[in-house]
C-alpha cells in the first residue's frame, strides 16, 4: 500500500457500503483486499438486491430498508451511483459530517497510472470503448470501465498503463478527488430529471469531472460542456477546422487536428455524424496522453462501435432492423434519427421509464418523417401526442407482433426508446436482446 493511500484509509475502521449491484459487490471485494482490518456493513433499500448471494457470509447486510444508526455509525459510506446524495438518510450523515464517496472516489485514491476519462450526456460509452480499443491497438496495457459497466475498482492492477473511465453524472457526485491527465465533457442534454432538482444542478454534477484535470476536451458547440475554471488547458472538438475537427481537401472530408488531415471519413467503419464527433474525442484523448495519432488510425478504421447503439441486427428482404436500446434519452434518439437513411417506413419504438423528460423535441422530427410510432412500457402514454400515427402497446412484443405482417421492402423498424428500461427489463442490455431476438425471429418468418 503506498503511503498516500494509506494516508487516505488512517482512522477509518467502520465501512458502510450502501447499495450492491456490480459496484456494491466490487467495493466490498476491495475493502476486503485491504490490508487493515475493516468493519465492512452492506445496506440496500431493495428487498432482494442484485449479487446479495455473492457476498461472504462474514458481512452483515441489511436489506429492504434504511438502517440508521448503521449509517449513523460509520467511519465511511460507500454509495451505490444510484443512490443520490440527496437521499435524506445520506443527508443525515453528511450533516454528521460522516464522509460519503463512490467507488470512483475509492478508485481514485488508489490508482497510479494516468487515467482519462468521459462524461455527457450521449456517447460516453462509444468514446470509453472506442478510445480503449484504440490505446490498446498501440500495445499498452489499458483498463475501461466506470459507468460502462466494469466496475472502476476491478480495474486496479500494478501493470496498467492508462485508465480510461467513463464517469456518469450519478458517479461525479461523490467523487472529489481524482485527478485526471484529460477529463472529456461530450454534451449536455436533458436525462436524469427524476433524480435532479433541474438542469443545473445535473449540469453541475457533470462539471465535478474538471475538479482536478489536467486537459479538458469539450464541445465547441456547448458552452455548457467547458470547465468553470479557467485554469484548465482547453482543447475542443466540433465539425469545422479548429482544433479536433473537420477539414475538406479534394472534396473528401477528414477528421483533423488543427487543420491537419489525420483519417479521412470515408474510410471509416462507424456511421453517423454523433460518431465522428466521438471519435474525434477518443483522438484528442489520446493526443493529450502524448499517444502519436498516426499509430491508432489503423484501429480507427475498423472500429464498428458497441451493441445497443444503432445496430442493425436483422436484415431480410429489404426491411432493416436496428436496435439502439441505449437510446435512454430525447437526445440520444434524435441522434438516431438524424443519421437515417430511409427509403420506405421507419416503424420506431419509443417508451419505458420516461425519467420526467419533456419529449416534445421529437415531434418535429418525426412530422418529416415517413413514420409509425409505437409507444410501449411505464410511460408510453407520454408519446402518444407526438405523431397522428401513434399506437399504444403495453409491450414492445406486442408492437413487434403486430408490425411485422405489413413490413414492406425499404421498411426500417427501430427500437430507440428515449427512456430507460427499468419497468420491463433488468437493464438497457436485456431490452436490446429482447428486440435482437424479436426481430430475428420476425425477420425468419417474413422469408
Ligand atoms: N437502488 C436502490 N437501493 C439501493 C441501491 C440501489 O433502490 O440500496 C437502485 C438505484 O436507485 C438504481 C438501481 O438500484 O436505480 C441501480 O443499482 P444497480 O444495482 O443496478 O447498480 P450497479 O449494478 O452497481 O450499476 C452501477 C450503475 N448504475 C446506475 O448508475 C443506476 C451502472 O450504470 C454502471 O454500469 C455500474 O454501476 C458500473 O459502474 C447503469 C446506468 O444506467 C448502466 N447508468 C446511468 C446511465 O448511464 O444513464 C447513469
Ligand atoms: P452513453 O454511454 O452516454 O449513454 P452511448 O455511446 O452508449 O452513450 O450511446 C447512447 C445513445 O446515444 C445511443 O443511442 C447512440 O446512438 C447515441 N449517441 C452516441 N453518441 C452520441 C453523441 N455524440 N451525441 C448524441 N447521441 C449520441
Amino acid at each position: 500500500m503506498s503511503h498516500s493511500l494509506f494516508a487516505k484509509w488512517q482512522g477509518i475502521q467502520r465501512v458502510v457500503v450502501v447499495g450492491l449491484g456490480v459496484t456494491g459487490l466490487s467495493v466490498v471485494k476491495y475493502l476486503q483486499s485491504l490490508p487493515q482490518e475493516l468493519s465492512i456493513k452492506v445496506i440496500d433499500t431493495r428487498s432482494q438486491p442484485p449479487g446479495v448471494e455473492l457476498l461472504d457470509s462474514s458481512i452483515e447486510v441489511h436489506t429492504g430498508s434504511w438502517q440508521l444508526d448503521w449509517l449513523l455509525d460509520a467511519d465511511l459510506i460507500v454509495t451505490n451511483p444510484g443512490i443520490a446524495l440527496a437521499t435524506p438518510e445520506i443527508q443525515q450523515a453528511l450533516a454528521r459530517s460522516i464522509p460519503v464517496v463512490g467507488d470512483i472516489e475509492l478508485f481514485a485514491w488508489a490508482a497510479n497510472a494516468p487515467v482519462v476519462a468521459i462524461t455527457g450526456s450521449n456517447g460516453k460509452s462509444t468514446v470509453t470503448d472506442l478510445t480503449g480499443v484504440l490505446a490498446k491497438s498501440v500495445g499498452l496495457t489499458v483498463g475501461v470501465g466506470g459507468n460502462i459497466g466494469v466496475p472502476a475498482l476491478e480495474l486496479l492492477a500494478d501493470d496498467i498503463d492508462l485508465y480510461v473511465l467513463e464517469l456518469s453524472s450519478f458517479q461525479l457526485e461523490t467523487t472529489s478527488s481524482l485527478k485526471l491527465a484529460a477529463a472529456a465533457y461530450l454534451n449536455l442534454s436533458e436525462d436524469h430529471m427524476d433524480r435532479y432538482q433541474g438542469m443545473e444542478d445535473y449540469a453541475a454534477a457533470k462539471q465535478r469531472i474538471f475538479l482536478h484535470a489536467e486537459t479538458a476536451i469539450v464541445n465547441r458547440n456547448e458552452p455548457e460542456t467547458y470547465p468553470q475554471q479557467d485554469d484548465i488547458p482547453v482543447v475542443t472538438f466540433g465539425f469545422d477546422e479548429q482544433d479536433f475537427g473537420v477539414v475538406w481537401l479534394e472534396a473528401q472530408e477528414y477528421l483533423s487536428k488543427q487543420g491537419q488531415p489525420v483519417v479521412a471519413v470515408e474510410d471509416l467503419s462507424l456511421v453517423g455524424r454523433h460518431n465522428l464527433s466521438n471519435s474525434l474525442v477518443a483522438l484528442a484523448l489520446l493526443d493529450a496522453v502524448n499517444i502519436d495519432l498516426s499509430t491508432v488510425i489503423p484501429a480507427l478504421k475498423t472500429y464498428t462501435g458497441l451493441t445497443h447503439r444503432c445496430q442493425l441486427v436483422a436484415d431480410n428482404h429489404g426491411i432493416k432492423w436496428i436496435n439502439d436500446s441505449k437510446a435512454t434519452n430525447v437526445a440520444s434518439t434524435l441522434a438516431a434519427l438524424s443519421g437515417l437513411q430511409l427509403t420506405g417506413c421507419l416503424h420506431l419504438l419509443v417508451g419505458g421509464v420516461g425519467k420526467g423528460a419533456d419529449f416534445s423535441d421529437l415531434a418535429p422530427v418525426l412530422q418529416g418523417l415517413n413514420v409509425k410510432l409505437h409507444c410501449f412500457g411505464q410511460d408510453g402514454d407520454l408519446f402518444v401526442s407526438l405523431h397522428s400515427s401513434a399506437q399504444r402497446w403495453d409491450t414492445m412484443e406486442q408492437a413487434l407482433e403486430s408490425i411485422y405482417p405489413e413490413l414492406k421492402p425499404g421498411d426500417l423498424v427501430m427500437l430507440s426508446p428515449a427512456c430507460a428500461s427499468f419497468d420491463q427489463f433488468k437493464n438497457f442490455m436485456a431490452r436490446g436482446d429482447e428486440f435482437t431476438r424479436l426481430a430475428q425471429h420476425y425477420a425468419a418468418l417474413a422469408s
